[in-house]
Parts: structure tokens; sequence; C-alpha cells
């Protein structure tokens, strides 16, 4: 996704003319003093105008096309902001740009005509300066949207593996080795949480792995509106859940687990569960382990387990 860029619209203006008072105070050698002024007043016009227009072009178009986004940003992008209210704003500075554009095309024209070209140039800079409390407003919001947009994490819309299950149950572990590489950590905009994602190919097949953790882990009515517009976006990507259970129960009994597991289930997607820890679990944890998640399609992963990767992605087709 293409990431919003921020401006400084507040000086925007003044610093517009400072560029072109020192860019046309450059101009020299036209001896005719008539001449000299006309010229200067309008380089200033010019130099001015193009000065805000470009970084206004530059700014708006730097803003991701809604129509062009994935289900995933879509989703993460309506959590965030008014998606309708974002277009608005968008076209509003658009169309001052275009204003101030045709202002500065009109005073140029004018000034063909005038013997005062001080004075169009002042009218020029009158009538700028007058919508720049419009474009200053307008900007402000749009650096805010800009801000949330530049968080969305990056996520794929390719087939993926889900990764699910309370803290501690060894989900980042199981990411790392599957990928056998360190998670890239996003930044998660719904809450202060993160995502971690990992990439392997199978077969030329790029897969993704997604962790998300603090999202997955809680009942469904514990989670506001946003968690619940996240978790719907994790919908839309084609995949399964991996829902990975401690055996030996350090943090969670193994009942526990299986009532969180009971909750993902409303996502309708395939799961998987890796029965893990098996090496501090005792052979009665194990047991209660395969018992209870019966239902289910297991894999067993233990922490040296060299075919874990291959029996993920086995149960992914
Ligand atoms: N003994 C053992 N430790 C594990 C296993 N899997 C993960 N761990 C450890 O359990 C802790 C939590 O793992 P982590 O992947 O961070 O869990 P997460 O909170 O679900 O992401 C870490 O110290 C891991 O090294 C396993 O199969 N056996
Ligand atoms: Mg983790």
């Amino acid at each position: 996704m293409p990431k919003p860029k921020f401006l400084d619209a507040e000086n925007l203006f003044e610093n517009a003319m400072g560029y072109a008072r020192k860019e046309s105070n450059k101009i020299s050698g036209i001896r005719n003093k008539k001449r000299l002024i006309y010229s200067k007043e309008k380089a200033k016009i010019n130099l001015m105008g193009e000065y805000i227009t470009n970084k206004l072009e530059v700014y708006i178009t730097s803003f991701p096309v809604i129509s062009q986004l994935n289900q995933f940003q879509k989703e993460a992008l309506s959590a965030l902001i008014e998606i309708k209210e974002f277009k608005k704003e968008l076209g509003y500075l658009y169309k001052l740009n275009t204003v101030m554009k045709n202002l500065k095309k009109k005073n140029l024209s004018s000034m063909r005509k005038s013997d005062n070209p001080e004075k169009t140039r002042k009218v020029f800079y009158g009538r700028m300066m007058s919508l720049k409390k419009d474009v200053v407003r307008s900007v402000e919001k749009l650096n805010e949207t800009g801000r949330k947009l530049r968080e969305i994490p990056e996520i794929k819309i390719i087939p993926s593996i889900i990764v699910a299950g309370f803290p501690n149950s060894g989900k980042t572990t199981l990411l790392e080795r599957i990928t056998g590489s360190k998670p890239e950590i996003a930044a998660y905009p719904f809450t202060t949480k993160k995502i971690e994602l990992g990439y392997f190919t199978d077969k030329y097949k790029e897969m993704q792995v997604i962790d998300t953790p603090g999202l997955l882990d809680r009942k469904e009515e514990e989670r506001n509106l946003i968690e619940k517009k996240a978790i719907n976006a994790l919908k839309n990507l084609e995949g399964i859940i991996l829902f990975v259970v401690d055996l030996s129960e350090a943090s969670y009994s193994l009942e526990e687990q299986k009532n969180l597991l009971e909750e993902i289930k409303r996502l309708g997607k395939k799961i998987v569960v890796a029965l893990n820890k098996k090496d501090l679990a005792s052979e009665e944890q194990a047991e209660n382990g395969e018992k209870i998640f019966s239902e289910f399609e297991l894999i067993i992963t233990e922490k040296e387990d060299k075919n874990l990767k291959e029996k993920v992605i086995e149960k992914m087709t």
C-alpha cells in the first residue's frame, strides 16, 4: 500500500513566498527597468504558485486509491477512518489545488495586460493567502488520516496460516520454525498490539504465516468493534488456522485452551491443532490433549521436530 506523505501546510504558503522572493531576485541582465520588474513579478507568481501546487500534488497522490486496496487493507482502513469522509477530504483538497492553478493562470494573463505587475502579483498572493486556511484545515485532517494509514501492516492476500492460541503456547516459535526466519513485526493499527508475519515458499508458491497476539486469544464478547473488524479481515484470507496448544498446561489448562478454540471455530476456517510442548508434558497430559482435541486434525509439534513445515503444508492442501 502506498504510504501517505506528511505535509507541513502551516508553513507552506510562507515558504512558497520566501522561495519565490529568493529565486526571482536572481533574475538579472535585463537593462530596461520596467521589463526587469515585470520579469521578477511574473516569476514570483509562477514560483509561488508552483511551489504550492506541486507540493500538494505530490501529497495528494501519495494517498492510496481505495479501489486498489485488498480486502484486508480495506477492512483495516474502515476500522481506522471514515472512508467516505477521507475520499471527500481528498477530493476537496484536489479541488482547492485546481483553484490555485487556475488563479496562477488567470493572474499571469492579466499581468500581460496590466501596467502594474507588482499590483497583479500582490492580488495573486492575496487570493492565494485567502485559501490558506482551507488548505491547512484540509491537509491537517489528511495528515491525521495518513498517520493512521502508515501503520497498516502489509498483509498479503496469499494462502496463509493464521496462528492462534493463548500467550506462551509457542506460536511465535512455531512461526519461526515454519518460515525459517525471524518474523517481521508489523505495527498493528487496531490496538497497541503487533502482528507477526512470516513468509516461506512451497513449490514456488509463497505462503504467509500470521501471528496475531492478543487478538484471537479472547472471547468474542470481550473484543471491541475494531478488533472484530480485524478478525473479519482475517476471514478474507485463504488458508487455515493453526491452533497451538500448550500440552504442559504451564499457563492454561487443556479445557481452557479447548474453550478458546471453540471461539475460533466461529471464523469458519479449517483448523489444524498443533499439540505443542510435548517434551514438557506428562504422559497423561499428552493423552488428554489428543482426546480433547480429537475432533480436529492434529499435528504433534516438539521442539526438535524437523518435519514440522512439511506437516503443516500437508494439512493446508
Ligand atoms: N520445551 C519447549 N518449549 C517451547 C516449545 N515451544 C515453545 N517453547 C518455549 O515457550 C516459550 C513461549 O513461546 P512463544 O513462541 O514465545 O509463545 P507465544 O506467546 O505463543 O508466541 C518460549 O520460551 C519458547 O522457547 C516446545 O515445544 N517445547
Ligand atoms: Mg508470540
